[in-house]
């Protein structure tokens, strides 16, 4: 590595213009052209490793805790006994690392299109990564959207959406059938968790408000929630909650929520009782996209 002292090398995620992120590269740790897409490993001078497809953050070693934990516990902890998650997307592992901490969930199907993304981040990201061998788990290679279509209907408790952003492949991802058909898969008290983007970010806000409406259409309760991610665009990302029956926010028990939560709360480091009520309370800003929505 003495060369890496000599030059600066830096990796910048654009969102606008040029305007974006830039982390410090100290090398580069993996490089390849999947069936589907880039996948790259970079090693940071500040936030560890960088996992990027298509040239797009999806996570860093220091602050994929937030999104891990916020695209699963608050629905999670809204449930007495969850037995049975759904992740679409999310071939890192950190999105089934947090359901599986739950005792009661005893079965958990992770469809990830890629499998490459599966491997490379079994060996580059072992902390994120590190609950894909739990035996309540069952890896599918497949696309979440035909995936859906054809599951049984009344069977999970929480499908999370750990998509990239909707461009491309993942853009099915986004739209009314597939939320449908995730309407269909959830038992009458089911909860869809959905990453939608950054409502700072204004290429993002369409999509967002799409999100809503057709959510709006198919659930009686639509709810966004926000969480600060330092290394995505502009850094507030927002999430969309599609749920059947509790409402987030005045049907959360927080007492019986501590009690779940008291087997595991020494590896969280972002969701507590106190922040899920907080991440409901949205800005002006944020409340103008769903007007008229
Ligand atoms: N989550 C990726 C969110 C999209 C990030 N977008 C961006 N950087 N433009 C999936 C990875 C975490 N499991």
């Amino acid at each position: 590595m003495a060369e890496a002292k000599t030059f600066q090398f830096q990796f910048t995620e654009f969102w606008e213009a040029q305007t974006g992120l830039t982390f410090g590269i100290k090398g580069l740790l993996h490089q390849e052209t999947s069936e589907f897409q880039k996948i790259q490993v970079l090693e940071t001078d500040a936030f560890g490793r960088l996992l990027l497809l298509d040239g797009l953050v999806m996570l860093t070693d220091r602050d994929e805790f937030v999104y891990h934990e916020m695209i699963t516990h608050p629905s999670l902890c809204l449930m007495e006994e969850p037995e049975r998650v759904l992740v679409i997307g999310g071939g890192d592992g950190g999105t089934v690392r947090e359901a599986l901490r739950y005792a009661s969930v005893r079965e958990v199907d992770l469809v990830e299109i890629d499998g490459r993304v599966i491997d490379v981040c079994r060996e580059f990201f072992p902390v994120v990564a590190s609950a894909l061998d739990d035996s309540r788990l069952t890896i599918h290679v497949a696309d979440g959207a035909e995936f859906v279509r054809n599951a049984p209907a009344d069977h999970y408790d929480l499908v999370t959406v750990d998509s990239t952003d909707p461009v491309g492949f993942a853009e099915a991802l986004f739209g009314e059938d597939f939320y449908r058909e995730c309407h269909r898969l959830l038992k009458p008290s089911g909860i869809l968790a959905a990453q939608t983007e950054s409502p700072f970010d204004r290429s993002f806000r369409e999509s967002i408000s799409d999100a809503h409406r057709m959510l709006g259409r198919i659930f009686p309760q639509v709810h966004m929630y926000l969480a600060h991610i330092p290394t995505y665009p502009t850094g507030t990302w927002s999430f969309t909650m599609g749920s059947k029956q509790w409402n987030p926010v005045t049907d959360f028990d927080a007492q019986r929520a501590n009690r779940q939560l008291a087997p595991f709360l020494g590896y969280l480091q972002y969701y507590n009782t106190d922040i899920h009520a907080a991440s409901f309370a949205l800005p002006t800003f944020v409340k103008r996209l769903f007007v008229g929505v």
